[in-house]
């Protein structure tokens, strides 16, 4: 079991610190990424890796952290995940690239036939597959507007869709995603998230999404919308979880409108939230579904699935890319694919949930800085405020992360204020391994947010 968990390399699962985070060695790597990398290339935990398996990091300098990050969502089965690493092996081995446009092969056929089982809904569904989450995203709106023949993109606050220049203008967030990259691409619309910390109380997921609609209707007007792009929970917007039943009515009013449900599961897809896909837990069923991150262990593959008469809309040779369903990456995607009904992925998001959220809830009771506790499954986040108000507090959440990192606790942020802690541990993670990270974030608090 330890190696289907770990990896052949089979890393102890434990946190140990042999030097002060980042090492010497890591610093040492710094200079030279700093002298050679772009600037605009972030980092956020200035360590270098050596190996990772199950849930921790081992540096270049022979920490072992513990990773509540996984690679921003990507590494659900586990970082070098066994299932995965044999599959990447052999098809390696074998061949490693003839471009499926050009001469195909089983193992794109193979995915796209497991995104038609595993997406929501019972429809038929063809699939085209990508490199990136942005490309993914790029080519659910090609799709949608072949197919309906319409032109205008709804999305909304908060919203992350990509860095490429058509996803730039369907994120929200200026700094630093859109800041000096315009201009940016026409006919895109933005109208309110449901955002239930924000919302005034009591506001219903309807409500928000009659709010939503009623600015579509009036400044775009329903029958030229093309789609309607959401994430089920905003990702890199600060995990935010709309009202329940804001979902569902965005999907009746574009079934009303004629207008395309396109559900970017992105961040949120293959077991995250604690179903195979977050649309699933109000039994939501897109037109179209954008995948990509946690569907191949770590190797770069993105999927968009869709009922197969809208995706067939397209004409011969619309959709493609050299790489895109790379043969190595979609035999990682069914090795990751295996290894998520084999241990039962979907099972163990929900147990991280039981392990998390009381804790959180626990540090909210404690931290008046704690504001809101949030999220599904194994993508969970707290967002820090000045106690007592909504008032964002980005200053703490950048002291809180960094005490974590120091401490050899690999946590991300993330919010449109970049407020929010956000947590998205491999699904692998152990419970004994869990418990000491959210020990770890306790002393991170106590040190930089005295109650
Ligand atoms: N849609 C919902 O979360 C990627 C971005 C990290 P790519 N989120 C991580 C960064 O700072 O660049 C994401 C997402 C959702 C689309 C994307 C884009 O996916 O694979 O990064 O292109």
């Amino acid at each position: 079991m330890t190696d289907v968990l770990t990896g052949a390399g089979a890393l102890p699962q434990v946190r140990r610190l042999v030097t002060e985070v980042p090492g010497p060695r890591s610093r040492e790597l710094m200079g030279r990424r700093s002298a050679a990398v772009a600037a605009g290339v972030g980092t956020t935990v200035p360590v270098f890796v050596e190996r990772a398996g199950g849930g921790v990091i081992i540096d270049v300098d022979g920490n072992s952290l513990i990773d509540l990050g996984a690679g921003i969502a990507v590494v659900s089965v586990g970082n070098a995940a066994p299932r995965v690493v044999e599959a990447v092996q052999e098809q390696v081995a074998a061949f490693t690239h003839t471009c499926f446009m050009v001469t195909p092969y089983e193992g794109y056929v193979a995915v796209c036939e497991e995104l038609a089982r595993l997406t929501p809904g019972e429809h038929p569904k063809k699939s085209a597959l990508f490199n990136s989450g942005a490309e993914a995203v790029e080519n659910a709106v090609k799709v949608a507007r072949v197919a309906t023949g319409r032109s205008a993109v709804v999305v909304f606050d908060h919203a992350y869709h990509g860095r490429t220049n058509l996803t730039m203008a369907l994120t929200a967030k200026a700094m630093p995603y859109k800041w000096g990259f315009g201009p940016f691409a026409p006919e895109v619309y933005r109208v309110p998230m449901s955002y239930p910390f924000r919302d005034p109380a009591g506001l219903s997921g309807a409500e928000a999404a009659a709010r939503a609609m009623a600015l579509v209707e009036s400044q775009v007007g329903a029958a030229n919308v093309a789609a309607v792009l959401v994430e089920p929970i905003q990702g890199e917007g600060g995990f935010v979880v709309p009202a329940p039943g804001f979902l569902p009515a965005l999907a009746s009013w574009c079934r009303a409108a004629g207008a395309l449900f396109v559900a970017d599961e992105v961040q949120t897809g293959f077991c995250r939230t604690g179903d195979w896909f977050a649309c699933d837990d109000e039994g939501v069923v897109p037109d179209l579904v954008t995948t990509a991150k946690g569907i191949a262990g770590g190797l770069p593959l993105a999927g968009l699935t869709g009922r197969a008469e809208v995706m067939d809309a397209v004409h011969g040779g619309g959709l493609g890319g050299t790489y895109g369903g790379n043969p190595v990456a979609c035999a990682a995607a069914l090795g990751a694919f295996a290894t998520m009904r084999e241990l039962d992925l979907v099972g163990a998001a929900r147990r991280i949930e039981g392990v998390m959220l009381p804790r959180l809830r626990e540090l909210a009771a404690r931290h008046p800085s704690v504001g809101d506790v949030r999220g599904r499954g194994a993508m969970l986040a707290v967002e820090l405020v000045r106690p007592g108000t909504t008032e964002p507090d980005a200053e703490l959440t950048g002291r809180i992360a960094r005490a974590c990192h120091s401490r050899g606790v690999v946590v991300l942020t993330a919010g449109t204020w970049g407020n929010v802690l956000r947590f998205l541990p491999p699904l692998v993670i152990g419970p004994d391994l869990l418990g000491e990270a959210l020990d770890v974030l306790d002393e991170a608090f106590a040190a930089e947010a005295p109650a």
